[in-house]
């Protein structure tokens, strides 16, 4: 069965990605519109071997269209109930509805079946919190997950091309010796660590924080998971690290951990430290699998983890997860009527 897509967005880093993933995966699809503000419209973009010209999108771009890719921003807000009026199941990799209870927030190796109880709109998690969950999932079936410590090395890319613009301009800047004042982000970030992603919200922790903490409970469908994170932005131009310190409720070994991981969907285990063996960000971007490593009992306590986990933000952390949503939504055959 072939199927009719819009991508809104289609202009932006991730919504070229999606492009990119619709290809590579061999999404089957019969007609492809594409969608952005009014500033890109008229843009054209090539998509197998045909020109496509990116549309402004309005609420009849859904008209006759099964599955829209939402590639983030404000769009959803103001087209997302338009499409599923027309009968076009949204997938929105913005935080717009991720935790509206009426809305599956999914990760495909994690709940995937979630996908079936959708009522229009289907919400792809923060990336941070996605890399994570991938890595989560298998150890919490296997010992039950009571608490987690996170803490994340966020690259650049995650605020878009002016994050990889301003990482590229300032170091170039200070090498030369001279001033490149900060735009996107805080603070310098050349030769820099900024420990603030998006805005302080309560106890004074960053929304991106509190992301990671009420996605992660919504996508593993467990109310009783204690997360918290600490999220830092690194001088590195694309794929997310992350720290994660794991209790729990029974006792895991390394060792069995690490075969747990290995056989794990979407899960690659990069854990061979005598010969420096660990996943790193350069090595992971363009990749659509989560990179686990460093993989130890905690010293501390009976029972817990560490974790070091790598995965490519735009990738999994985004595009892909959305692909493979839409692949959901073909397998379980749940795409809405056309009214
Ligand atoms: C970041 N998590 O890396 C964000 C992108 N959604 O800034």
């Amino acid at each position: 069965k072939k199927v009719n897509v819009v991508v809104v967005g289609a202009t932006g880093a991730v919504g070229q990605e999606i492009l990119n993933i619709l290809d590579e995966r061999s999404f089957p699809i019969n007609n492809l519109k594409l969608c952005a503000t009014s500033r890109s419209a008229g843009t054209e973009i090539e998509f197998r071997g045909q020109k496509y010209v990116v549309e402004e999108t309005t609420p009849d771009s859904f008209t006759d269209m099964d599955i829209a890719l939402f590639a983030g921003g404000k769009a959803s807000l103001e087209f997302g109930p338009a499409a599923v009026e027309r009968g076009c199941v949204v997938i929105d990799n913005s935080s717009n509805y991720r935790m509206d209870p009426e809305v599956p927030l999914v990760v495909p190796e994690v709940n995937p079946e979630d996908v079936t109880w959708h009522k229009g709109i289907i919400a792809n998690p923060n990336c941070s919190t996605i890399i994570m969950v991938v890595a989560l999932k298998p150890i919490h079936d296997a010992a039950g997950i009571k608490r987690v410590v996170v803490s994340t090395y966020q690259a650049v890319s995650g605020a878009g091309k002016e994050g990889i613009e301003e990482l590229t301009e300032q170091v170039k800047a200070v090498l030369d010796g001279r001033e490149y004042p900060p735009k996107k982000f805080a603070h310098q970030i050349a030769f820099n660590l900024i420990p603030h992603i998006d805005v302080f919200q309560d106890m004074d922790y960053t929304k991106e924080e509190w992301k990671m903490v009420k996605e992660t409970r919504k996508i593993m469908h467990d109310n009783n998971i204690q997360v918290t994170a600490t999220t830092v932005r690194v001088p590195v131009y694309r794929s997310h690290s992350e720290s994660i310190n794991i209790e729990t409720e029974r006792k895991l070994t390394a060792a069995r951990a690490r075969e747990i991981l290995a056989q794990a969907p979407g899960v690659i285990v990069q854990d061979d430290v005598a010969n420096n063996v660990y996943p790193m960000p350069l090595f992971t971007s363009h990749r659509d699998e989560v990179f686990v490593g460093r993989i130890r009992e905690d010293n501390t306590i009976d029972n817990g983890l560490n974790l070091w986990v790598v995965g490519d933000q735009i990738r999994k952390g985004a595009a892909t997860n959305a692909v493979q949503i839409a692949e959901l939504l073909l397998k379980y055959d749940c795409l809405m009527e056309k009214k």
